[in-house]
């Protein structure tokens, strides 16, 4: 099986200091978290960023500013800027960072409903158009995954030219509206997905490591961070980012799953090779 790459979903959009005082919004706090995170076995830093204040935004200059702060501290590893955002905010503001050409974005791939009254919207002329401007800017995606349907939407684009092959998704499974995060449907979204393509799976909340281990067997990748989860075990808050990937690294090598290196991530995903890599 191939070497498991290990994304951190660091700060996400929604989650505060309120239910974790260790989640980071300022740049300095984010490139804090991304180097432990990094250096307990994240090869992917997945980044959203706030203002000072813990406000989400897409600014680019503020990304730019939080890239910049985590290159210092691990050059070496790769930087997947969202273009999800939070619910709400406009496609204009939600695409910015694809400009800075980072090596990867996430690129969501349908609409669904995000608990209560919010819905998180997708529609497909916003993926096309998102997906058209990461193929001007050489970013891979990273398909986000709520449910089946939006599978069937990248197959779909990828054959229309709006998504490179092969693809690569993240199967996001819990979030209140969107698929479960049970065995069987982790079956279904794999067995869904084309040949030659690479998968990630984040279970929200307490499915976290339930389904970092079952996609560790089944040889698909794993998310964890404080994005989607701020719990090391029921009812114990994570000090940190890095105590989540050290979980995750406990049980892949429990499982005889070696971990990738940064390096060894931009093979497995593909990822075209750059002179330089600020960014
Ligand atoms: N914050 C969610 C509404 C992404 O990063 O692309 C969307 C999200 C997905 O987090
Ligand atoms: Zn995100």
């Amino acid at each position: 099986m191939e070497k498991l790459i290990i994304t951190a979903a660091i700060c996400g959009a929604e989650v505060t200091k309120e239910h974790n005082p260790n989640v980071p919004y300022t740049a300095l706090e984010i490139a804090i978290e991304a180097e432990k995170a990094y250096k307990a076995g994240a090869s992917i830093i997945h980044l959203h960023v706030r203002k000072d204040d813990g406000t989400p935004t897409q600014d680019i200059k503020r990304f730019k500013e939080c890239i910049e702060a985590i290159k210092i501290r691990c050059p070496e590893v790769i930087v997947q800027p969202s273009t999800g955002g939070a619910v709400g905010m406009s496609n204009a503001e939600r695409v910015q960072p694809v400009e800075l050409k980072p090596e990867m974005a996430t690129l969501d791939a349908g609409t669904c409903n995000f608990g209560g009254d919010e819905i998180f919207v997708n529609t497909e002329n916003i993926i096309k158009e998102f997906g058209q401007k990461m193929i001007i800017f050489d970013v891979k995606p990273e398909i986000e995954v709520f449910d089946k349907g939006m599978i069937d939407m990248a197959i779909r684009l990828q054959k229309k030219g709006f998504i490179k092959s092969p693809m690569h998704f993240n199967f996001v499974m819990g979030v209140n509206g969107g698929i479960t995060a049970s065995p069987r449907d982790l079956v279904f979204m794999v067995e869904s997905i084309p040949q030659g393509s690479t998968f990630t799976v984040s279970g929200i909340g307490r499915y976290e490591f339930q389904m970092a281990a079952m996609a560790i067997i089944m040889g698909g990748h794993v998310r964890v961070g404080f994005e989607d989860n701020v719990y090391i075990k029921k009812g114990v808050i994570a000090k940190s980012n890095e105590e989540l990937v050290e979980r995750v690294v406990r049980i892949a090598k429990d499982l005889d799953r070696e971990i990738a290196t940064p390096h060894e991530a931009r093979v497995i995903l593909g990822l075209p090779k750059r002179k330089t890599i600020n960014i």
